[in-house]
């Protein structure tokens, strides 16, 4: 397997093109009204506010974000259920009008096939799946639109997946599970060129599951794929700083700069300025400033 980064300069989401070479930062927009961090705030008398996820996604791009993440679906433990009528209500008014009003790359955050499709149709430029597209129709439906795919490591399923996470090697069972979804998104279409990998922070994993892949997450380079790191105010963070989720920030910021510094592609996150910041640090210390940050 190619053991080199490769050349993601110009990588393609639908009708948009971002420079991989570089960090992006993805900013999440829940349109769920009960996420663990961000749950309800886009809601007014229970009702979602298409203008007011515009208006968030909007700051977000004044601040940095290349990728706005769109989820109708919160993976919480415990969380309710969601039919993929209410997920399809939630998600794709909201891809919509974002994809007609910013410059920017839509991604939906969804296991479903349906949403998949629906979402593709209206702009969408990359389909983010916490399942890896394990869902029966989720690899056809993604192969069906052409688009990036995320693939992202969860061991168990988010109703029990914190109960007690057990790994041999969670470096080593990530990365067979990567190279397993991989192989799945091949045969059904998906070339490689179009799959970004997620070694899923938070998702069926204790703190040191979590600390160890963050610190040796370069090695996932072997795949040749970009990698998306997802940590913005997790548990990991907690349990080590004893922080409630509003406090997680500078907790957040460092694991950001270490996954910048592991060659990470994608860091999604909810504070979007801050991350901004710290990813043209990281990446100026690691050049030792030579580097364009205009
Ligand atoms: C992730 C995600 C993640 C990717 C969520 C939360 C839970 N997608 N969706 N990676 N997490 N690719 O934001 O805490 O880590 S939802």
């Amino acid at each position: 397997m190619d053991s080199t980064v490769n050349d993601f300069s110009a990588y393609r989401f639908g009708t948009r093109i971002l420079d991989l070479s570089r960090p992006q930062v993805m900013g999440i927009v829940n349109v769920t009204p009960d996420s663990f961090s961000d749950g309800g705030t886009l809601y007014e008398a229970r009702k979602l506010s298409v203008d007011q996820a515009l208006e968030r996604a909007r700051q977000m791009v004044r601040d940095g974000a290349t990728i706005i993440d769109i989820g109708g679906e919160s993976t919480r433990p415990g969380a309710a259920v969601v039919s993929v009528q209410e997920e399809l209500d939630r998600v794709l008014p909201v891809v919509e009008r974002l994809n007609a009003e910013l410059d920017v790359v839509i991604s939906v955050d969804t296991s479903a096939p349906e949403v998949i499709s629906g979402a593709a149709g209206l702009g969408a430029g990359l389909i983010n799946d916490v399942r890896a597209l394990g869902r029966e129709g989720a690899l056809e439906a993604a192969a069906a639109t052409g688009l990036p795919v995320c693939v992202m490591h969860m061991q168990g399923s988010p109703a029990t997946m914190q109960d007690a996470p057990h790994y041999d090697d969670v470096l080593d069972d990530v990365s067979y599970f990567l190279q397993q979804r991989i192989r799945a998104c091949n045969d059904a279409g998906i070339a490689s060129d179009r799959i970004i990998l997620d070694p899923g922070f938070g998702f069926g994993k204790t703190v040191e599951h979590n600390l160890r892949l963050l610190n040796n997450m370069g090695q996932l380079h072997r795949f040749g794929m970009p990698l998306l790191v997802g940590t913005s105010r997790k548990s990991m963070i907690d349990h080590v700083l004893h922080r409630p989720v509003d406090q997680r920030l500078a907790g957040t910021l460092a694991t950001v700069a270490i996954g910048v510094q592991q060659g990470g592609q994608i860091f999604r996150v909810h504070d979007v300025r801050e991350t901004v910041d710290v990813v043209r640090m990281t990446e100026a210390i690691l050049n030792e400033g030579r580097i364009d940050n205009d």
